[in-house]
C-alpha cells in the first residue's frame, strides 16, 4: 500500500469530467486500496480518484470513523450515481483539496446512491446527514466540481483572497532555512 498526493485547487486535474470503470483490475484495487489509506493518513471522510490524479469513476468514503476509534468501516464506490434526492441540508464542509478553508454548502438532505463494489456486487444505500452530504461532494469530484464552485460569488471571492494571502505570506519567508537564495538578476551592459 502507498500513501498519494492530493491534488490541491487550483490544479486543472481536478476540473476532469472522469470516465467510467469498464473493469476492476488489479490495477483498480490497488489503486482503491491506496485511497483508502491516503483518506485515513489525511485525515479525511471521502477521497475521489480526481484528487490523486486519476480521472475515472471511483470513490472511497468512510464516513463513520474517528482517529481515536479503530474500528473502520471503508466503502469503494464503483460508478456511483445518485438515483434520487430530496430534501434540502446545510453543511459546512472542508475538502483535502481545498486546504484551510470550510464554508457552508447546500445539498440535498437524504439520497439513494448506486454504485458497483470491488467485487462486482451492487451496492445501494439510501443515507441522510453527513454521509449524503460526503457522497454528493465526492460524486461533485467525478464531475470536477469542487464545494467552492457551490458558494455564492461573494463567498468564493473570500476564499481567493485568502488563498492570496497565504501564498503571499508564504512567498515574502522564501527562500526557507537551507534553500538556496536567489541568483542575482543578469546585468545587462
Ligand atoms: O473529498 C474530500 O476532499 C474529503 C472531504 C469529504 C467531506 C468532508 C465534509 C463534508 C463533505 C465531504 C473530507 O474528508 S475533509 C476532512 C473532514 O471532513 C474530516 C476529517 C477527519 C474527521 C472528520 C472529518
Ligand atoms: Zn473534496
Amino acid at each position: 500500500m502507498a500513501l498519494l498526493e492530493v491534488l490541491q485547487f487550483p490544479d486543472p486535474r481536478l476540473r476532469r469530467v472522469s470516465e467510467p470503470v469498464t473493469n476492476v483490475s488489479d490495477e483498480i484495487r490497488r489503486l482503491a486500496e491506496d485511497m483508502l489509506e491516503t483518506m485515513y493518513d489525511e485525515p479525511g471522510i471521502g477521497l475521489a480518484a480526481p484528487q490523486v490524479g486519476h480521472a475515472i469513476r471511483l470513490v472511497v468514503v468512510d464516513t463513520d470513523w474517528t482517529e481515536e476509534d479503530a474500528d473502520r468501516k471503508p466503502t469503494v464506490l464503483i460508478n456511483p450515481e445518485i438515483r434520487a434526492a430530496q430534501g434540502k441540508i446545510t453543511w459546512n464542509e472542508g475538502c483535502l483539496s481545498v486546504p484551510d478553508f470550510t464554508a457552508d454548502v447546500d445539498r440535498a438532505e437524504r439520497i439513494e446512491l448506486h454504485a458497483t463494489g470491488l467485487d462486482g456486487e451492487v451496492i445501494v444505500e439510501e443515507v441522510d446527514g453527513l454521509r449524503a452530504v460526503c457522497f454528493q461532494h465526492e460524486l461533485d469530484h467525478l464531475d470536477g466540481v469542487l464545494f467552492v464552485d457551490r458558494l455564492s460569488l461573494l463567498k468564493r471571492n473570500l476564499y481567493l483572497q485568502k488563498r492570496k494571502k497565504l501564498h503571499k505570506a508564504e512567498d515574502l519567508s522564501w527562500p526557507r532555512a537551507g534553500e538556496r537564495p536567489p541568483a542575482p538578476p543578469v546585468k545587462r551592459p
